[in-house]
């Protein structure tokens, strides 16, 4: 679609609005607004700015679409990635703050800790060399649009869903991460079950594919960064006062509690 930058920053400022306030809002396709993938990761950009220019950094990078499942049901052959910030990370063992969110869910993740930079066509060798860390990992994410529905583009643009993290305690990057079981449970019950394996097989191989991303957009996973690789579970709707946790074989546990209703 022939669209000005102006457009697209409008856009940009639109969706971030409705991640600030917490409001959902209409899919930009079903509004006609036909965006390539290019202007997509655009707009997902221009968005992002707009957080670092109210004070927040770059912690990382979330892999998105990281089962063959999600990319099926998606009808894509290729993941989706965007930036986490120092607004979205919620302390292991701390609160997430249900006021900011619309109808979050959350999904059980590895994160990886990066020693070196990364950028291109790398093998998995190369992308384990790079690990200085491990950690079993949540992710909430939380689509600003309404009855959490979009095209690839419309998810790209919203950065992924991207609105929450937490990162149990760092393990040696020495573990086989290959095929974990990993347990997603709610007030100590378990809601998903799954294993490291449903991401591409290996979260490594999610790791390789960030650094390709990454070199196509001409950038780099910078040292010290982290890299969320993707869900080994569907994604389950939080409610106010749940306490989630991730159990992880060999990598531990990662855990918040939901604020109840009305508390700032
Ligand atoms: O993190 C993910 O895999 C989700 C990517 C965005 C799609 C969604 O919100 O389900
Ligand atoms: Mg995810």
């Amino acid at each position: 679609m022939n669209m000005s930058n102006q457009e697209i920053t409008e856009l940009a400022a639109q969706v971030d609005g409705a991640a600030l306030n917490a409001q959902a809002i209409e899919q930009l396709s079903s509004l006609g607004i036909d965006l390539s993938i290019e202007q997509a990761y655009q707009l997902q950009s221009l968005s992002v700015a707009r957080r670092y220019s109210r004070g927040e950094h770059q912690l990382g990078v979330k892999m998105g679409f990281t089962s063959r499942a999600k990319m099926i049901q998606m009808g894509v052959d290729d993941m989706i990635w965007g930036p986490l910030t120092s607004g979205m990370f919620i302390e292991d063992g701390g609160e997430m703050n249900f006021s900011h969110f619309i109808h979050p869910r959350v999904e059980p993740e590895i994160a990886f800790l990066l020693k070196r930079p990364l950028s291109g066509v790398i093998n998995l060798a190369e992308a384990m060399s790079a690990v200085e860390a491990v950690a079993p990992a949540l992710e909430v994410i939380d689509s600003r649009y309404n009855n959490f529905q979009f095209s690839l583009q419309d998810v790209i643009a919203d950065n992924c869903s991207s609105s929450g993290f937490t990162v149990g305690a760092w393990q040696k990057a020495d573990v086989d991460i290959s095929n974990l079981g990993m347990v997603l449970e709610f007030d100590g019950a378990a809601v998903q079950v799954g294993s490291s394996a449903a991401i591409l097989g290996n979260p490594y191989r999610s790791l390789v594919a960030a650094a390709r991303m990454a070199g196509e957009a001409g950038s780099e996973l910078t040292a010290g960064s982290i890299v969320l690789a993707g869900a080994a579970t569907a994604a389950e709707a939080l409610r106010p006062g749940v306490h989630v946790r991730v159990n992880t074989e060999k990598l531990g546990v990662a855990e918040f509690t939901v604020s109840q209703p009305l508390s700032e």
